[in-house]
């Protein structure tokens, strides 16, 4: 069964094309940082906001056509994996990520799930056996359904706890079945309402015993796809464990896990966290821990996740920019955590969405990778800390000195001279790199 019949495969025709259904700069051939964009974007489509999101909010119920929806239950599971593998194939996206319960319906029973989890699995399988895409990742939901209320490995109840471990356990089957090269978790109520209730200590060392045994059952049974934590900072929970990079990078410190782990870096998750996109991709990628991307936007006037498609080239600009220097995404990717608005409701956008999404990226990795090239921002930044390559400086980043030292030598030192950091220069530059990218 078709649910696209309208739209055919949309293919890259260059920043003149007028043609709405095609890429204007997202080019899966061209190349960049040695390899074709197609093989270095590693775009993924994300199946709980395309193929399963409504476009209902705290407001008002869905908006969203979607022809699949003529179906319920199993029957809209299948003829959800029909449509996912029609647009990954008319997108011509590599990959896709999704949560347990976005592929099959939960049952009467965690046994009856399990049931209704492999008969969807299996046929996904049969479907990836012909198509060109892959899974980037998967991941367990434990936040929408009553049992999570307060939070799963960082429940109060022990009984939520092992629950949360059968999902896990299981979601780490499915991937090993389906080839998953990377498993998420995002602490989706993993965190706390009140202090006055909660016993923060035992959540954080529960979740810490969970991490262990979600890595240890991986290696027994032979899965060995990268894991990846996705920080958030609140919403669901007024506050989340995994509030951003640094604070899961302390608690992976804590309890014995750098390892084992990376970082999945949402946009919107860092901007909720007072952060910039890039900040976040920065933290990781100078830990060595940037694993993946969860490509979307927020809303500068909204304090809330609004997912948006991302469309900002001075952010996507920035983050294609720490990308490039990480060498890459590895075995993650650029999924698209994003969702058409709710005014957006006709299956064609989800064509327009991602569309632009994916050109987006495109010009903001080839306007970073001309950053990189010209050496605009390393010269910058090698220059404002020359005084540690020689002198003193030297000295302190080798460890050959000491506060006594350091006195006498401030002692002498006249007045200081500080240079001006040039950031309004500094950002005109790249306004006109974003610029002459495609005159
Ligand atoms: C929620 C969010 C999730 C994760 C996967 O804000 O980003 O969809 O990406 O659980
Ligand atoms: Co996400």
């Amino acid at each position: 069964m078709n649910y696209f019949n309208n739209i055919s495969k949309v293919k890259f025709e260059g920043a003149n094309s007028t043609n709405p259904l095609a890429f204007k700069y997202y080019n899966p051939e061209e190349m960049i940082n040695g390899k074709s964009m197609q093989e270095f974007m590693r775009f993924s489509i994300a199946y709980w906001h395309t193929f399963v999101g409504d476009g209902g909010d705290p407001f008002g119920q869905g908006t969203m056509i979607r022809p699949w929806n003529e179906y319920i239950g199993m029957d809209l599971a299948k003829a959800r994996v029909e449509a996912a593998f029609e647009l990954f194939e008319k997108l011509n996206v590599p990959f896709f990520c999704f949560h347990d319960s976005d592929i099959a319906p939960e049952g009467n029973n965690l046994k009856e799930t399990y049931d209704n989890l492999d008969k969807i699995v299996s046929m996904i399988k049969e479907y990836m056996k012909t198509s060109k895409t892959k899974l980037l990742w998967n991941t367990a939901n434990m936040f929408s359904h009553p049992r999570w209320l307060h939070g799963a490995a960082t429940a109060p109840n022990a009984d939520v706890f092992a629950y949360a471990a059968a999902k896990v356990k299981k979601g780490l089957e499915i991937g090993k079945e389906l080839g998953s090269e990377n498993y998420v978790f995002w602490g989706g109520r993993e965190g706390y309402e009140t202090l006055l209730n909660t016993n923060m200590k035992l959540e954080l060392d529960n979740l810490g015993r969970f991490f262990h045994m979600a890595k240890d059952y991986a290696k027994e049974i032979g899965f060995d796809a990268q894991f990846l934590i996705e920080p958030k900072p609140k919403e669901p929970t007024k506050h989340q464990y995994d509030f951003d990079v640094a604070t899961g990078l302390a608690f992976l410190h804590t309890y014995g896990l750098t390892d084992y782990f990376k970082f999945n870096v949402e946009a919107n998750h860092a901007t909720l966290a007072g952060h910039t996109f890039e900040h976040e991709l920065h933290v990781a990628r100078i830990n060595g821990m940037l694993g993946s991307v969860d490509a979307n936007q927020g809303d500068a006037l909204l304090g809330w996740d609004t997912d948006e498609f991302p469309t900002d080239l001075y952010s996507t600009t920035l983050a294609m920019y720490e990308i490039l220097k990480n060498g890459g995404l590895g075995t993650g990717g650029l999924n698209f955590d994003a969702k058409a608005r709710r005014g957006s409701f006709d299956p064609e956008d989800l064509f327009y969405a991602h569309i632009a999404g994916m050109d987006a990226f495109a010009i903001g990795a080839k306007v970073a990778q001309r950053l990189i090239k010209d050496k605009v921002l390393d010269k910058i930044v090698d220059e404002r800390y020359s005084s540690f390559k020689e002198g003193i400086g030297l000295e302190i980043v080798e460890g050959r000195t000491n506060f006594y030292k350091l006195e006498e030598y401030a002692l002498q030192l006249g007045e200081i001279q500080n240079k001006s950091g040039r950031q309004e220069k500094i950002k005109g530059i790249i306004n006109k790199y974003l610029l002459e990218a495609y005159l």
